[in-house]
């Protein structure tokens, strides 16, 4: 397994051991695994017991990870290469991949943008040389929760996906969240008892010194990301943007960069040439934002992030961050090397 320096050893801003932490870890995890078997079953509203130290030991123990791919993937061009990316890696295996809705430009409504996600979904198997029956392929919801006032999870065979999933998982499964997070929130809050079988990594917000949030995954669906922020599910939050610090934003790449995708596979073929020529075509150059392949960057190359535990902030109605320290703890991306993402990117799909 590859295993890359920790860029960030000397400014990290978790003190805890690690070694510590992976022997505290296995042996929490394990009492969960047993709890879950009976009495947690009727302590839907407790906390997950996977607390952010738990999560960040387990991210760290070099270990494969368990992935479901939660992606609006014919939003934008970087869904595909983040797909691709955790296809192509060998640090995490992909169980399956949900389609998320979305509403732009590119899409009639949200239920158009969820179809037409499946159908990209499909795209990027058939050019990696695979099918649905090496990665099972979900339907996600129609419609935002936000569609209603009152926090009504939308069923659909995504959510219902994660659910199934999870509750028969021995190690805990790393939802990638890539856009909306509809179909993930919906999960939880259908069947609570997920939170400790689940490490969501949501690229949803800006760092609240950015303001208004007026990050796209998150304006999706507000309400989505609200239960996500409220609901305790083990989270891993990767925001796009800030005032001083360009979040996922960094991930962009070129024309020269692309070509560090090697090989004519068809799926380096299209990562290298197809796909950044569709969107030239659309947007007048190939400079882009991969932002997406950050989450399975995190789970490939963890060492690469510099992560932080904080309070979970509130979302307000006014769309805004606000901090409270008397919230629950989630994990916030605080910085990323793309350097070493972008690589380790363009390797696996090179790979493939
Ligand atoms: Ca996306």
């Amino acid at each position: 397994m590859q295993r890359i320096n920790n860029h960030f050893s000397a400014s990290s801003l978790y003190t805890y051991n690690l070694f510590t932490m992976k022997t505290t870890a296995t042996l929490f995890l394990a009492l969960i695994l047993l709890t879950n078997c009976g009495m947690m079953k009727n302590s839907a509203e407790k906390a997950s017991l996977l607390t952010p130290e738990i999560v960040l030991a387990h991210l760290h123990n070099g270990k494969a990870k368990k992935v479901i791919i939660d992606s609006d993937t014919y939003n934008e061009m970087d869904d595909q290469y983040a797909v691709a990316y955790a296809l192509g890696n060998p640090n995490m295996e992909v169980i399956s991949i949900n389609a998320a809705p979305f509403h732009n430009d590119r899409s009639t409504s949200y239920e158009d943008g969820m179809e037409k996600s499946y159908h990209e979904i499909m795209r990027v198997l058939k050019v990696c040389g695979k099918d649905k029956n090496d990665y099972p392929v979900w339907k996600g919801s129609p419609k935002r929760i936000g569609e209603s006032s009152d926090f009504t999870p939308v069923a659909s065979p995504a959510a219902e996906n994660i659910i199934r999933l999870a509750k028969k998982a021995k190690e805990p499964i790393y939802v990638l969240c890539l856009g909306a997070a509809t179909n993930v929130a919906s999960a939880v809050l259908m069947e609570p008892s997920i939170r400790n079988k689940i490490v969501v990594v949501w690229l949803g917000t800006n760092f609240s010194d950015a303001g208004h949030q007026g990050e796209f995954n998150l304006v999706q669906d507000y309400r989505a990301g609200q239960i996500l922020l409220n609901s305790k599910v083990p989270l891993i939050l990767l925001p796009a943007s800030g005032k001083d610090n360009k979040g996922t934003q960094v991930l962009s790449v070129d024309q020269e960069e692309v070509k560090n995708i090697k090989g004519n596979s068809n799926a380096a073929l299209f990562f290298r040439e197809r796909l950044p020529h569709e969107f030239k075509q659309t947007t007048g150059n190939w400079w882009h934002i991969l932002w997406d392949i950050a989450a399975p960057g995190l789970v490939s190359c963890p060492d690469a992030f510099e992560l932080e535990i904080i309070p979970s902030p509130v979302l307000t109605e006014e769309r805004n961050l606000v901090k409270d320290h008397t919230r629950h703890k989630i994990i916030r991306m605080k910085r990323v090397d793309p350097k070493i993402i972008r690589a380790d990117a363009f390797r696996s799909i090179s790979a493939l």
